[in-house]
């Protein structure tokens, strides 16, 4: 089989979130936040960054760890988590990285300053450089200072950040005075009207930078009016500014959290009007699926849009381990009309392949874009209890980490967009657990099975095999569980 790229497209014991994909040189950079495998909270890990040839999205390699949480002076047991970051190339030629620190759950995250590290490369070794500062060099705490990201847009540099969290957000700080003595001492206001104004505290929000990539110049200040109506996709949170042509693009997470949305504007700092969805990571507006019939677990999703070897791309997460805290970077293909439109992505296994899989060899079954039992939770900040279909891992003494997609029940769906056969092939399952029944088989959701596998249950992995009645061409490949029990599918072959 030839080299491909999957959905996920790093390895698959691999969590990269809020992904932020940079080209320099001739390499493309992931810079994002690093989630524990199975973690029980957000951004555990240091930042640890991939890089791929701008001419080959199959050959991701992993640079290694380019800064560790220790190294910010201000990690302390409450805040020692680093959040998603970004980086970009300063005046001097020099790679600044942008981030804010968080305690467990985002407890304290929206609190303290931006913090920046430089480097001389891409992704090297960086250095703590300081924060984020007015004039007189105290920390810049103006608005809620989350999420940054960072842009030259021809020598001016710019930093966007900031969050608009739900009116409910408010009672969780009407109920908890330590934050609240806290923010009212950031604003200088009393805690009525924070509660009764929270335009004060919230929106996305630009700041421009001096040379020093630390010295905040003028007022930072909101790019979208607070009172602005996007339907239903305000910002939320994950600012990240890209240049498309001579417009600016505003890439965000929006209310509803589970997608990526963009707004664009003539300005780099004002005047953005929303554009539409980019991508959700439950496929959520594409094809007809809705809120209610959504393909897979939903939480947060934070990522970008790239252009990269004339072909754009958004990149976005996707949940695992029935939680919001063990996140993966995918990517999938988009087009920006002359008109400067982004039609939404589906969510797809082979995003940044160039076109389908092969319809032969033998896939990891995590790499499904699709995973529903019909009644998928959206869960931001949470890992869930009850039962449904999830990637997750398993390791055993002597034995590699194995992933799989666990929790198989009647019913469940499982996706995979798309395969290209040239012939006509069996498909493999490779299973275990309870399950007694059947995978049926479809390209067509509301067509006939084109294949049916018999499942026993099973202690350890068995492979079950069919023969597959499909024409030759390109075919999205859905497999529906019927029987009782559980199973557990490991691996998805075709030959
Ligand atoms: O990764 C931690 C937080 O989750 C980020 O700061 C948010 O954008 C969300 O993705």
């Amino acid at each position: 089989m030839n080299k491909q790229a999957f959905n996920p497209f790093l390895p698959v014991g691999e969590y990269i979130p809020d992904g932020e994909p940079h080209i320099f040189g001739d390499r493309v950079y992931l810079y994002g936040s690093h989630d524990n495998e199975g973690g029980w909270t957000f951004c555990m890990g240091d930042y640890t960054v991939y890089s791929a040839p701008v001419n080959d999205l199959t050959d991701w390699r992993r640079e290694g760890v380019i800064y560790r949480a220790a190294q910010d002076p201000d990690s302390s047991t409450e805040r020692r988590y680093m959040y998603a970051p970004d980086v970009v190339q300063g005046n001097d030629g020099r790679y600044y990285l942008y981030y804010c620190m968080s305690g467990e759950f985002g407890f304290g995250g929206y609190y303290g300053p931006i913090q920046v590290a430089v480097c001389d490369s891409p992704a090297g070794q960086f250095e703590y450089l300081g924060y984020v500062r007015w004039p007189d060099g105290t920390p810049m705490k103006k608005y809620v200072c989350f999420d940054p990201c960072a842009f030259n847009d021809n020598g001016r540099i710019y930093l966007y950040y900031g969050t608009q969290y739900p009116d409910e957000s408010n009672e969780i700080l009407a109920n908890d005075s330590e934050q609240m003595s806290e923010v009212m001492e950031r604003y200088d206001k009393t805690a009525e009207e924070i509660l009764s104004t929270p335009e004060n505290v919230n929106g996305a929000i630009v700041a421009e930078l001096e040379d020093d990539m630390l010295t905040v110049k003028g007022q930072p200040h909101h790019i979208i009016p607070y009172e602005a109506d996007f339907g239903g996709h305000e910002f939320f949170e994950a600012s990240s500014m890209r240049k498309v042509r001579d417009k600016y693009f505003f890439v965000y997470s929006s209310q509803y959290n589970h997608e990526l949305c963009y707004a664009v504007s003539d300005y780099p700092d004002r005047d953005f009007t929303f554009g539409g969805t980019i991508v959700s990571n439950g496929d959520i507006g594409v094809n007809g699926v809705t809120e209610d019939c959504r393909m897979n677990m939903t939480g947060t999703t934070h990522g970008s849009i790239i252009e990269i070897n004339g072909q754009w791309y958004v990149f976005y997460h996707r949940l695992t381990h029935k939680s919001d805290y063990s996140r993966q970077a995918c990517a999938e293909p988009i087009e920006i009309t002359p008109d400067y439109r982004i039609k939404q992505a589906e969510i797809t296994s082979c995003g940044l392949n160039g076109g389908p899989l092969e319809g032969k060899g033998t896939y990891p079954a995590v790499i499904a874009c699709y995973i529903t039992n019909g009644n998928m939770p959206h869960g931001a900040n949470k890992i869930f209890d009850h039962s449904f279909p999830n990637v997750t891992h398993e390791t055993f003494p002597g034995r590699d980490t194995e992933r799989f997609i666990a929790e198989i029940s009647d019913g469940t769906l499982i996706g995979y967009k798309y395969f290209s056969f040239d012939e006509p092939v069996n498909i493999s399952l490779t299973v275990r657990g309870e399950g007694d029944g059947k995978f049926l088989v479809f390209t067509d959701l509301k067509g006939e099975a084109v294949s049916e596998l018999e499942i026993a249950p099973a202690a350890d992995w068995q492979t079950v095999s069919a023969p597959i009645s499909i024409s030759a061409g390109t075919h999205p490949i859905y497999l529906i569980y019927r029987g009782t029990g559980m199973t557990a599918l490991k691996d998805i072959s075709f030959e």
